[in-house]
């Protein structure tokens, strides 16, 4: 399963964050500094609206959704990439994830202790960034030295691999991260194989106060954030209050949409993180819906139907001869399958069709 790391300074509302998308009270948050030492690991169901529109359609028996992974990381201190807090223990945790997601600080509340003593969501985010750049610098230099002495056997491909580590060295030394370095699809391959923590996709989260998630739009940090997300880091941020969140927990659906309708919104952001870090892991949905279930499925962007088919069952890939597919907007504007097969909006995929995200669909294998 493919996994999203939740970093950031220390206090910033990590573990209250992770509590809140895994729906748990798994992870202790406390106001103090390294309150999380050892990483927490938790599913996060993937909220979809489509299941349940889809399971009307079919009265399936029960909804199926889909999940993936959320770690709750140790914050992270200036020097950590010199051993400082919990320093390379941290980095190590950063380094077995997938893609990262950022959690930065826009609160104001006197009684929540900031490590930086002020609230300055970007001066934080270069913080984080100076340390995992720094590390990478450090991966990069060693394996370049190795490289080096390996390349005077006259091996081409190692030769290749040194430029590579070079043009990696320079832009770190600018203190960009590797994301933002222009790379082909075949250096991007070898540079996967340094496992760097700035080649990570990466989300910020700006954590303000339940009483700013209505204006989101208009408060200073956020668009700083955001100005700074696109900028230098060619992504995106997306605006959460975890506090209020992970203690909706606890409550019914109606007190709960009556409790965010108080604070002028329908969600606290949590549901449209979760959809972003899907997406930025490159995860997609494709759905199966009939009366045994509505169930979400997931693949890689790209992916074709043998490998969609493989998901449900891996034999599938190999025995697979077709699928029956229809989008899900014309599946719902049709009513059902009969009337969309009569409107010509079903339709009989092969092997070579790529498979969409919404795609509604039904595997024929030799099986
Ligand atoms: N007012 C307010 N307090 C918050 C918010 N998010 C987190 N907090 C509080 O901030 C403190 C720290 O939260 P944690 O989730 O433990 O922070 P962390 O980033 O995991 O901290 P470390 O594990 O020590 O790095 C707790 O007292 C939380 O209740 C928020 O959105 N608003
Ligand atoms: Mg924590």
């Amino acid at each position: 399963m493919l996994t999203a790391g939740i970093v950031g300074l220390p206090n910033v509302g990590k573990s209250t964050l992770f509590n809140a998308v895994t729906q748990t009270r798994k992870a202790l948050a406390a106001n103090y500094r390294f309150c999380t030492i050892e990483p927490n690991t938790g599913v996060v169901t993937v909220p979809d609206e489509r299941l349940a529109v889809l399971s009307k359609i079919s009265r399936s028996a029960k909804v199926v959704p889909a999940v993936f992974e959320f770690v709750d990381i140790a914050g992270l201190v200036a020097g950590a990439s010199k051993g400082e807090g919990l320093g390379n223990q941290f980095l190590g945790h950063i380094r077995e994830v997938d893609a990262i997601i950022q959690v930065v600080r826009c609160f104001e509340n006197a009684n929540i202790e900031h490590v930086m003593d002020t609230v300055d969501p970007v001066r934080d985010i270069e913080i984080v960034n100076t340390e995992l750049v720094l590390a990478d610098l450090e991966s990069v230099e060693k394996r370049k030295s190795k490289q080096q002495k390996a390349a005077k056997s006259g091996d081409k491909k190692i030769a290749a691999e040194v430029e590579l580590l070079d043009r990696l060295e320079a832009h770190l030394n600018t203190g960009k991260t590797v994301v933002t370095m222009d790379l082909t699809p075949e250096e991007k391959a070898v540079v996967k194989t340094f496992f760097l923590l700035t080649a990570k996709p990466t989300l910020f989260a700006c954590n303000v106060a339940e009483d700013d998630l209505a204006h989101a739009d208009d408060n200073e940090f956020v668009k700083k954030v955001r100005a700074y997300a696109g900028e230098h880091h060619d992504t995106r941020a997306v605006v959460v209050s975890a506090e209020i969140e992970s203690e909706l927990v606890l409550l019914s659906e109606d007190d709960r949409k009556e409790y965010l309708a108080g604070l002028g919104v329908d969600d606290t952001g949590v549901s449209h993180l979760i959809r972003e870090a899907y997406y930025l892991l490159g995860l997609r949905t494709y759905l199966t819906t009939g009366e045994k279930e509505t169930r979400a499925w997931t693949i890689h962007a790209g992916d074709k139907c043998p490998q969609a088919a493989g998901v449900i069952h891996s034999d599938f890939e190999k025995s697979f001869i077709s699928a029956e597919t229809v989008a899900y907007d014309d599946l719902v504007a049709a009513g059902s399958f009969a009337r969309a097969r009569e409107l010509g909006k079903l339709r009989t995929e092969g092997k070579e069709y790529v498979v969409q995200d919404g795609d509604v669909m039904e595997f024929k294998t030799f099986l």
